[in-house]
């Protein structure tokens, strides 16, 4: 559908390209099973179509949204997206694919693989996700190795919520808050994926310009967003929870009192219920997304600089004080080097986290988007030398973060090359998506790696004219 927002929604990598537009007339949900709990979709279907076609139908089953509910549910799942119920981790609640290769046949993974009775659809397709030998759908996600036109989804059958936030005053209970989240996650006693929040987001997130809050240049100082913080529902805090407790009334209450007294290691606490925040409150959102209904909150975002856009680096962290602690200030540092306000918000799970800061900035101003865009790649530098690497990014960034998976002298984009060349060895599908190239493009001077990066030279030492061109232009 080309709602990829922040990670280069539908632009195709390379000049001359055909954009082929799966979300405009493929948009057909081809089956909706409610003994099952699973559906078949297309890749035009968004969360907002298939919440209200459960509704329509009066089936007691949640989708998973992401932040946003515009984006496709399937494009969302290929690119291994994240949302906030128990079957967050979209890429695993997937049930079966079609696909079409770059040679034009048809392709099904998992149990489709094997035909139904009489030429149907087999009937396991959407409740058994492999199929004998190797389980290659992986494959099919992050990659140009195929474009997938059927994806199968598992659907949560309904259950009672509780959802809450949490505040927590210091700027230094960072490494603790996050030392409590690991074994409470690792136990799945917090029942989805939470998000931890700086508190500038509880400023962001009302949709309010910036120059509301601070009507200066530069990023906000610690001070100016405390003193704003103050005014607002969550007080003068430094991190914001925002989890969600699954099951009957007796479990949710017994969960929220473990989380309580977990949480109450820290000074100065606090504990909130939806019933507690006013009405527009950003908690009352949560409710919606940690319960499968789309919204499209998170979009307001955009207010805060004119003519905004936005950039995701998104690089995974143990759930770990120590790590997160050196994540958080080398991206902090960065942004202050280069002029931008820091919006983190992670998204926790037992073993890792998913830590995305959200780069905000005016698409009509030439300077900003060149600071981004050094941020970005100032970042993927720094994280990578520590051994952090990002689970997705922009487009424009693909080719430096595929670069930093080197380990074993790039063992790993050798047999993604392989696989590319075999399946498509004319590399017509989505060439460099994910910094995969087919052996037609390699080395010809399309990579993208950043100042210095040696791809991005000629034997000679020059710059490449199709690279030159094609940096003047981004
Ligand atoms: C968000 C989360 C993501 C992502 C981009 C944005 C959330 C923003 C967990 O993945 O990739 C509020």
């Amino acid at each position: 559908m080309g709602r990829n927002l922040g990670y280069g929604g539908a632009a195709p990598r390379v000049p001359g390209g055909a954009v082929v537009d799966l979300g405009k007339r493929m948009d057909q949900i081809l089956n909706l099973d409610g003994d099952n709990a699973s559906c078949i979709v297309e890749p035009g279907v968004s969360y907002f179509k298939l919440y209200e076609e459960i509704q329509k139908r009066n089936l007691p089953l949640w989708i998973d949204c992401p932040d946003l509910g515009g984006g496709s549910v399937l494009g969302n799942a290929i690119d291994r997206g994240v949302g906030y119920t128990p079957y967050g981790d979209h890429f695993a609640n997937h049930c079966g694919m079609e696909l079409v290769m770059p040679d034009g046949s048809l392709l099904r993974t998992g149990m489709g693989g094997m035909p139904g009775r009489d030429g149907s659809d087999n009937p396991t397709w959407q409740s058994f996700q492999n199929a004998y030998g190797p389980q290659i759908q992986g494959l099919f996600s992050q990659s140009n190795y195929a474009i997938v036109t059927k994806m199968g989804f598992w659907l949560m059958p309904e259950v009672n919520h509780q959802s809450y936030m949490i505040t927590f005053p210091r700027e230094e209970d960072f490494e603790q808050i996050v030392e409590i989240i690991r074994p409470l996650a690792q136990k799945r006693v917090l029942g989805n994926i939470p998000q931890l929040r700086h508190v500038i987001q509880e400023l962001a997130v009302t949709g309010r310009p910036k120059s509301q809050f601070y009507p200066h240049k530069g990023p906000m100082t610690r001070e100016a967003i405390r003193e704003c913080a103050k005014a607002e529902p969550c007080g003068d805090v430094s991190w914001v929870f925002y989890g969600t407790q699954y099951g009957d009334a007796a479990s949710i209450d017994s969960q929220l009192e473990l989380i309580k007294s977990s949480f109450s290691a820290i000074p100065g606490v606090k504990f909130y219920l939806p019933t507690d925040m006013p009405p527009a409150h950003y908690l009352h959102s949560r409710v919606q997304v940690c319960s499968g209904v789309p919204v499209l909150r998170e979009l307001d975002w955009l207010n805060w600089v004119p003519n905004a856009a936005h950039l995701f680096f998104s690089p995974i962290s143990p759930t770990k004080g120590r790590d997160a602690r050196i994540i958080h200030d080398t991206i902090s540092r960065l942004h202050a080097q280069y002029g931008f306000d820091v919006f983190p918000t992670l998204c926790v799970a037992g073993r890792e986290m998913h830590y995305i800061a959200n780069i905000v900035y005016d698409r009509g101003d030439e300077d900003a988007k060149r600071r981004a865009t050094g941020l970005m790649r100032d970042m993927i530098r720094e994280m990578a030398a520590q051994g952090y690497g990002e689970y997705r990014t922009h487009l424009l960034f693909a080719d430096q973060v595929a670069g930093t998976y080197s380990w074993n002298d790039g063992a790993l984009a050798k047999f993604n090359e392989a696989i590319k060349d075999t399946l498509d060895p004319n590399g017509i599908m989505a060439p460099g998506k994910n910094g995969i190239w087919g052996k037609r493009w390699r080395g010809r001077g399309w990579e993208l790696g950043g100042a210095g990066d040696q791809r991005d030279l000629l034997k000679d030492g020059t710059r490449p004219k199709a690279l030159v061109d094609q940096k003047a232009r981004l």
